[in-house]
């Protein structure tokens, strides 16, 4: 049975439940698993050093416990139902019940002992993204360690010996097991004021995967390389991903890890941010500069930080336009210029699956009623307060409030502009434009002339 068949149908997620046995776990943490996919508020240490803890977005902090000095986690590799969107669910393979399985945040200098329990139908590794370790705590499957059988429990060990952004996921079928949505983030925080490490008011985490689910259907494919549908923030789409919400004056980090396959140009509107660390370790001084887009590459990860001292809804989003729509099932040449009225109840008669692609554009895509298969998210989507927001995927919004008391997370509503402060409809006189004259200076090349149509390629391949 090849790979491909073998993950084909709906026993993917059928087969590893409880085959670990209750005794077998006695002694180890309880496991925690999350059934929901809502911003969980910061988990405040309870044992061991204090620090600041991190938001994840749509996502949580796993909790411990201390073990005679040893800080326990349980990890539970499994399948699990991951929201991406209201109303759009997918099959996913994660860890305690949810893609990307839970935060872990530590101190640094803490000894760190993590219980990974594989409740796959294939065995596993979990590799620590950027962490200084011992070579046999890398969880490379095959080069450090034997990979985790089905239904086994391994232990990692490890003390966490620099501060920084990290994360974790497989070394084991990585190809399967990343493109079905395992992995999770790290925060190493520092064991005391550290020179390159600033302290902040709000301390956002999450990571950017995409996904191939075909539309109707809820299973990634796996063997997709570069052709997704789906572009996540932890494995959610605009408009199920939740909004940045600060206090104005908040001094706010945004840390952000790429497990994808192409690179996301991460872009903020109304605030210079500059990046002031990655996996590597935070950045010296004289490597920071202001930006409002910085690219996070495959595997890397980046930390922004900025004073959000400006009112307002503000769009954060990655700026490949394909990143901020969600699946499409149909191969789509450009239709703009191209008049079909009339055309469209004729051709449904032959071919009911027919729909008329903007032909003054796509923003009609926001709102058209059209057919969509069971269980697919709308291309773009999300309504703000003046209409169709048209996005879809990697985007959110940053809501900068006066008036978000310190430590509330709570989504604000709407930002009220302060009257006079909107674009608005001119409706004075509209003078011709002057238009430039070719002149003498630059004269007409001789030879045919040449006009082209901008066309997109067809499909969504490479999006
Ligand atoms: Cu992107």
């Amino acid at each position: 049975m090849n790979r491909r068949n073998f993950f084909n149908g709906a026993a993917l997620t059928a087969v590893a439940a409880a085959s670990v046995s209750r005794v077998a776990l006695a002694a180890l943490p309880e496991p925690v698993l999350m059934t929901g996919a809502d911003t969980a508020p910061p988990l405040v240490p309870s044992s061991g050093r204090p620090y600041n803890p991190v938001v994840t977005l749509n996502g949580w902090t796993l909790p411990w416990r201390m073990n005679n000095g040893v800080k326990e986690f349980h990890l539970v590799a499994e399948p699990v139902v991951r929201e991406m969107a209201p109303g759009f669910k997918a099959h996913m393979w994660g860890y305690n019940g949810q893609s990307p399985g839970p935060t872990i945040e530590v101190v640094e200098g803490d000894r760190v002992r993590v219980f990974v329990t594989n409740r796959l139908p294939e065995h596993t590794s979990v590799h620590w993204h950027g962490q200084r370790l011992p070579n046999g705590m890398d969880g490379v499957s095959g080069l450090t360690q034997p990979a985790i059988p089905v239904g086994k429990t391994f232990v990692y060990e490890f003390v966490a010996r620099r501060p920084g952004t990290f994360m974790y996921h497989p070394h084991a079928d990585e190809m399967t097991q990343m493109a079905m949505g395992m992995m999770g983030f790290w925060v190493t925080h520092p064991k005391a004021k550290h020179p390159l490490i600033d302290e902040v008011d709000r301390d956002f985490v999450f990571l950017l995967s995409a996904y191939d689910i075909d539309p109707g259907t809820m299973t990634p494919k796996i063997m997709t390389m570069t052709d997704f549908n789906l572009w996540t923030w932890n494995s959610r789409i605009f408009p199920g991903i939740d909004t940045l919400n600060v206090r104005q004056g908040d001094k706010v980090r945004i840390r952000i890890g790429n497990l994808t396959m192409t690179n996301h140009p991460m872009h903020l509107h109304g605030h210079e941010f500059k990046v002031t660390g990655s996996d590597g370790g935070p950045w010296p001084l004289a490597a920071r500069w202001p930006e409002v887009t910085t690219d996070v590459a495959v595997g890397q990860m980046r930390q922004l930080e900025f004073l959000a001292d400006e009112e307002g809804d503000w769009a954060f989003h990655c700026h490949k336009s394909h990143h901020t729509m969600n699946a499409m099932g149909h191969a789509i040449p450009t239709t703009i210029g191209v008049d079909h009225r009339g055309l469209v109840g004729k051709l449904q008669k032959a071919m009911p699956d027919y729909m008329v692609m903007g032909e003054r554009g796509m923003a009609d895509m926001g709102q058209m009623e059209m057919p969509i298969p069971e269980n697919t998210a709308p291309m773009m989507t999300g309504t703000g307060p003046y209409g169709g927001v048209e996005m879809g995927g990697m985007f959110s919004v940053l809501k900068v409030r006066k008036t978000q008391k310190p430590g509330d997370y709570k989504d604000p509503g709407w930002f009220k502009q302060p009257s006079g402060t909107r674009a608005f409809e001119w409706t004075g006189a509209l003078p011709d434009p002057a238009r430039m004259k070719a002149s003498a200076a630059t004269p007409a090349p001789a030879g045919p002339q040449t006009e082209v149509q901008i066309r997109k390629p067809t499909g969504h391949a490479g999006h």
